[in-house]
């Protein structure tokens, strides 16, 4: 006899009440007015005008999975924070993303990735929010709003504006080392699988001593890097805007999931002061030779989120969520991120935003928040202060777990640019990467994608700032350049 199928269950309204029909709304006789006592027809359109929560103002187009980081090396002579220890296993979440488009636009527009993780610790949840090129545009936070506006939709048209976009550049030339990583192979990953993923600034590590290190994260693809060409690009963008999520659903709900090797460099704390590059300048690398990489551990995405808005559209990453054992970094841009994303978390998904499925931390909350809008896990504090008299929770004061996560400063109140270190200049590291990074078929492609760009609408003033921009990174590829956009 062939099994039934499983009986579906009632439907119900939002609280659990069973209705009658999907079908028709209540009305006097077939064909009379609908009656406002029709709650349940009442309860879906107001809950559909409300089912929108304002996009990521950047990186709103993106997907992720959850999955497992494990330990391979021992580094605990670097780091005592808990999800680095030998033997351990921590539960995940990523998120991919493209930055400057909205969320329906193309996966494949050529754009820096975000490579966002979260990690839930035994100590709490630790974030590292990178993207999947180790620099970025800009070295001072107070300017990012500025490059974000240039690169989205001019105020008047509405339209995004290469014009704008190269004016931006070429009078900030701290830009052209990730400006060089935009345009090359690295600008339009095939899949989100074939990128790299980098923690990008630099952060510190503490050990169990309580000694202090300066260090940068590398998650290197274990599928390859791999990248899509212009014209394909363009072809997809046009007829298959979820390239990238259909890919890596796909990947992962046929048992082929993704993984990435974690690589560190380590950086002595005394090292910083006298390194020949200022070691804390995001727009700046750290060549291999000085510090070489060291193995951490394997990333693995393979659990696919059952709702994509719960899961993915909901979730928080935040640079400011460090457990012990890891710090922030005299990194000008990392210490702005840490005001912004909760900030931004709290303006977009709500004050109690951590309680959601994917920010709520596996570790037990202690904290003495209460209340707000859409709370609804009640504090673990025997009372509503501290210090108090009921049994806490008590600040861990002893430092079992606190970090001089700090350094030294001091100086008076001003508005400069970093102390340049000796080899500190803004073309230096592109025109290395340049000349001995990439080879000739990516030096084409990279003269190819550039001059492409700069021939769609970039007016002469700033096309000759551009070609100026590229001679200084390098003679060979700035003439090139020129040759490609003047006709030549
Ligand atoms: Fe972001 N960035 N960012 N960013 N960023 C955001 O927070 C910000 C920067 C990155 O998948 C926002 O949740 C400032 C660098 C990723 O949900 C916002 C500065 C790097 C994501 C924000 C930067 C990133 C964001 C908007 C200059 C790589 C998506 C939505 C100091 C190292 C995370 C949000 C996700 C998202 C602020 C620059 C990566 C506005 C102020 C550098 C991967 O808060």
């Amino acid at each position: 006899m062939t099994e039934s199928p499983p009986k579906a269950p009632f439907t119900t309204n939002n609280v659990g009440i069973p209705v009658e029909s999907d079908e028709h709304s209540l009305t006097l006789g077939p064909d009379g007015p609908i009656l406002l006592q029709d709650h349940y027809t009442i309860e879906k359109m107001a809950q559909f005008n409300r089912e929108r929560v304002p996009e990521r103002v950047v990186h709103a187009k993106g997907s992720g999975a959850y999955g497992f980081f494990e330990v391979t090396n021992d580094v605990s002579q670097f780091t005592k924070a808990d999800l680095f220890q030998p033997g351990r296993r921590t539960e995940m979440l990523a998120r991919f993303s493209t930055v400057a488009g909205e969320q329906g636009s193309p996966d494949t527009w050529r754009d820096p990735r975000g490579f966002a993780l979260k990690f839930y610790t035994d100590h709490g949840n630790y974030d590292l929010v990178g993207n999947n090129t180790p620099v970025f545009f800009v070295r001072d936070t107070i300017k990012f709003q500025d490059f974000i506006h240039s690169q989205k939709r001019h105020p008047a048209t509405g339209l995004r504006s290469n014009d704008m976009q190269w004016d931006f550049w070429t009078l900030s030339p701290e830009s052209a080392h990730q400006v060089t990583w935009l345009m090359g192979d690295r600008g339009i990953p095939r899949t989100y699988r074939h990128m790299n993923g980098y923690g990008s600034h630099t952060y510190m590590w503490i050990n169990g001593a309580g000694e202090r290190f300066w260090v940068k994260y590398h998650f290197k693809t274990d599928q390859g890097i791999d990248y899509l060409p212009q014209a394909e690009a363009d072809e997809l963008a046009g007829h298959d805007a979820d390239k990238h999520r259909r890919d890596l659903h796909e990947s992962i709900a046929s048992g082929n999931a993704p993984s990435w090797s974690l690589k560190v460099q380590i950086m002595p704390f005394d090292d910083a002061a006298d390194y020949r590059f200022n070691p804390f300048d995001l727009t700046k690398v750290w060549p291999h030779g000085d510090y070489p990489l060291i193995d951490v551990g394997r990333m693995v995405l393979d659990r696919n989120p059952e709702d994509f808005f719960v899961h993915i559209e909901q979730a928080a990453f935040e640079p400011s969520n460090m457990v012990p054992g890891i710090g922030p970094s005299p990194d000008k841009m990392l210490l702005g991120r840490l005001f912004s994303y909760p900030d931004t978390h709290r303006y977009r998904i709500g004050a109690n935003y951590t309680q959601l499925p994917p920010n709520r931390p596996h570790a037990p909350v202690n904290s003495y928040s209460r209340d707000g809008s859409m709370r609804y896990t009640p504090s673990n504090a025997s009372m509503p202060y501290a210090p108090n008299s009921y049994g806490g929770p008590a600040a861990d004061f002893g430092n079992r777990f606190g970090d001089p996560a700090g350094w030294a400063a001091a100086g008076e109140m001003v508005r400069e640019a970093y102390t340049p270190h000796r080899e500190d200049d803004d073309f230096g590291q592109p025109g290395t990467m340049v000349r001995e990074v990439l080879d000739d078929a990516q030096r084409d492609r990279l003269v190819s994608n550039v001059s492409g760009h700069l021939l769609q609408g970039v007016t002469k003033p700033v096309l000759e700032r551009a070609i100026q921009y590229w001679r200084n990174i390098d003679a060979g590829v700035g003439d090139r350049i020129a040759k490609k956009v003047n006709g030549g």
